[in-house]
């Protein structure tokens, strides 16, 4: 499965937006297919694990309060070399700069509240997914 899934997560603000719908069916309008789906919300600690990555840099901390504001949705996408379609077609992370069209430019807010959240790569992506989700979960 690995190089064909990726895992994104509709954020706080999006969702708080009432943005949630348009951005799914516009994920699945792109050729993209819904493995697993999950309404929830990150405690600041799971934020903080998720984002350990970027432990070191300036906005971790904003990052995780932000990402643990509110309810979420997390998802796994299925698609022939997800991580970097996705990637593409969700724009650049500061929506300031993302393409026309894209999530991030039509839902983003700024580059913490970007809409969006999607995998690096493809060990990332298997990493993530198995952070929200169950092996029963996936279909
Ligand atoms: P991306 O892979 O496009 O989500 O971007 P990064 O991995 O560079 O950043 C991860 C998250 O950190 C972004 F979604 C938003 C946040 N971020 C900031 O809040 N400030 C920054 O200066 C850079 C990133």
């Amino acid at each position: 499965m690995s190089g064909n899934i990726t895992f994104t997560m509709v954020k706080p603000t999006a969702v708080a937006n009432g943005d949630m719908g348009n951005i799914i069916a516009k994920i699945i309008e792109g050729g993209f297919k819904v493995k697993a789906l999950k309404y929830t919300r990150l405690s600041k600690a799971e934020a903080q694990t998720f984002y350990a990555v970027h432990k070191e840099r300036p906005f971790y901390d904003g990052l995780t309060d932000f990402m643990s504001s509110g309810p979420i949705i997390a998802a796994v996408l299925e698609k022939d070399g997800a991580v970097a379609a996705y990637r593409d077609f969700i724009g650049a992370t500061n929506p300031a700069d993302a393409r026309e069209g894209s999530i991030r430019k039509l839902y983003g807010t700024s580059i913490e509240a970007n809409a969006v959240h999607g995998s690096d790569s493809d060990e990332n992506a298997l990493i993530e997914a198995k952070f929200f989700f169950a092996d029963r979960e996936w279909f």
